[in-house]
């Protein structure tokens, strides 16, 4: 078989490129350890309450420190738990005081759901048996919209919650 010069260049570049690519990936993964974000800590979906963030009375915003939050959070089908007011009314919004470090953590009882806050950088993908946690600053006042971006079933478009960052 005849290959045209021009052609072994590129099928050259091609292969090269491709085991380049693959020796990358091989050290990172292999050697270094590097592994998708936020799936380190494991749970058991069917008994989140055995893990102390997930039981009922820890759910929703918890002070940590002085400036320090974090908020626990689990969702299900189609509903994220926020713990209950004082009332023992379902808690839809969380309020949280502008320059606050918050680490979200969050893991769901059944199918895959997404946990964003519209219009920050927080977005996370929440599997069952996994929980995910993001670390943030929240630096501007405002309300934002949490939502899930993940297709969860009939009642997806109705999964959401409200953050309130309120000037302290
Ligand atoms: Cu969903």
């Amino acid at each position: 078989m005849h290959l045209h010069k021009y052609e072994k260049i590129w099928l050259t570049f091609g292969i090269g490129s491709l085991l380049v690519f693959l020796i990358v990936l091989g050290v990172g993964a292999f050697y270094q350890g590097t592994q998708p974000p936020s799936c380190l800590v494991t749970i058991d979906p069917q008994n989140v309450e055995a893990h102390e963030s997930f039981k009922e009375e820890n759910l929703g915003v918890r002070q940590v420190g002085e400036n320090e939050y974090v908020v626990n959070v689990l969702a299900s089908a189609f509903n994220y738990n926020l713990g209950k007011d004082e009332e023992g009314n379902p808690v839809r919004t969380i309020r949280l005081p502008k320059g606050a470090d918050v680490t979200f953590q969050a893991t769901t009882t059944d199918v895959v759901h997404g946990f964003q806050i519209a219009g920050t950088n927080v977005n996370m993908m929440l599997e069952p048996g996994y929980i995910s946690d993001y670390e943030t600053t929240l630096d501007n006042s405002g309300e934002y919209t949490i939502l899930c971006n993940e297709y969860c079933g009939v009642g997806h478009h109705q999964m959401s919650a409200v953050l309130e960052v309120y000037e302290p």
